[in-house]
């Protein structure tokens, strides 16, 4: 029994629409993997594991767990089914996509408030909050501390997409484990030795109230946080509507002047309008939004310097406004809180 060495599934070469299919016998990568390497063609894959049985396996494991968490996503995973199957164990976490924050982010603000969320996690027993940054600081950090506590098996765990895959590829320093800007690459356990170390990649665990999940592929692309992002600014005084594409519309009125500031993926633009016009400028647009879906309107619970989460969309700072609604799918989760950016 051979696994593809791309996504952990098992290879075969009898059913083209089957896991792990390759039509030649030899290969080491499934046609999945290698379209998705060669031609960046991108086909979901029959499911190898279900959402329960890869919470079942990271249970089961005896490995130090490496939880896995986008910069981005901190907010909502503290209460996924992943952090109560992590009951017990001992994790280090791992942020990431850290290179992708605005140049002049506090880490110190963004640890302390991290910190704050994790003392929230019951029964897990922290080792480490590691922020994985850019070049080789942090695998060269990584590989000593594990070397140092004599640690010498990591399951890497988290929600998909948030860079495990990649994080293997980069301490391992071989690039072949698949990797995607896509939900769902890695599609069962995948093992990968470097020395004395065992290093295993899982497939992610689905969070179903963020907005990657309910987007078109094309549109996921230019969603998700991929490069560095650059605080959209405005100024603004009465009221006035915000736009992302068709995904989110936020209505906000001040009679002094205050700001807004928006963090998002660079390939996303904010359109502003009076808010007379909103209803309007939604209407004429429709038909170009990538997100058609019907936005539902509730008035949001602000403070001043404080912070709108959006689960898979980003975040927004409100700099003196007290008065805020937001549109949004009602599937998508959004979180407040202090300042952090
Ligand atoms: N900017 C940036 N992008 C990253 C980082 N880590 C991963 N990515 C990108 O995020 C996307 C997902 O990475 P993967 O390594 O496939 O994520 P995964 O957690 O293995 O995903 P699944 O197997 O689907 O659960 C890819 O487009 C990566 O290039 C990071 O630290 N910074
Ligand atoms: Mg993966």
């Amino acid at each position: 029994m051979r696994k593809c060495v791309g996504c952990g599934s098992i290879l075969q070469s009898v059913d083209p629409k089957g896991l792990g299919y390759s039509p030649k016998e030899d290969q080491i990568y499934c046609e999945r993997c290698f379209k998705l390497i060669h031609y960046g063609r991108w086909s979901k894959g029959a499911e190898a594991l279900s959402q329960e049985e890869i919470l079942a396996l990271i249970k089961k494991s005896s490995a130090t767990i490496a939880l896995l968490v986008d910069i981005w996503q901190v907010d909502f995973l503290f209460k996924s089914a992943l952090c109560r199957a992590l009951k017990g164990k001992r994790v280090m976490i791992i942020l990431t996509k850290v290179d992708t924050l605005p140049a002049n982010t506090s880490y110190k603000r963004l640890l302390s408030y991290l910190k704050e969320l994790v003392t929230k996690l019951d029964e897990i027993e922290i080792l480490e909050i590691f922020l994985k940054t850019k070049g080789q600081d942090f695998k060269e950090v990584f590989l000593t501390y594990l070397k140092e506590n004599e640690i010498k098996e990591v399951m890497l765990c988290g929600m998909v997409s948030v860079g495990k895959s990649t994080l293997i590829n980069e301490l391992s320093g071989q690039n072949t484990l698949t990797t995607a800007p896509f939900l769902g690459t890695t599609l069962a356990e995948n093992e990968i030795r470097i020395d004395e170390l065992t290093l295993i990649d899982t497939p992610g665990i689905i969070d179903q109230n963020s907005a990657l999940l309910y987007v078109e592929d094309e549109f996921l692309k230019l969603l998700s946080m991929q490069k560095e992002v650059r605080p959209q600014v405005f100024q603004l005084v009465g009221a006035q509507s915000y736009f992302i594409d068709g995904l989110l519309r936020l209505d906000v009125t001040t009679q002094e002047r205050a700001s807004l500031v928006f963090y998002l993926s660079p390939s996303l633009k904010v359109h502003r309008t009076k808010k007379l016009q909103a209803q309007n400028y939604y209407e004429r647009h429709l038909a170009e939004f990538h997100f058609k879906k019907e936005l539902k309107s509730q008035k949001i619970q602000i403070f001043n310097q404080c912070e709108l989460v959006i689960d898979g969309i980003g975040v927004i700072a409100f700099h003196n406004i007290k008065e805020a609604y937001l549109y949004l799918d009602p599937q998508i989760a959004y979180t407040i809180r202090r300042a952090v950016l």
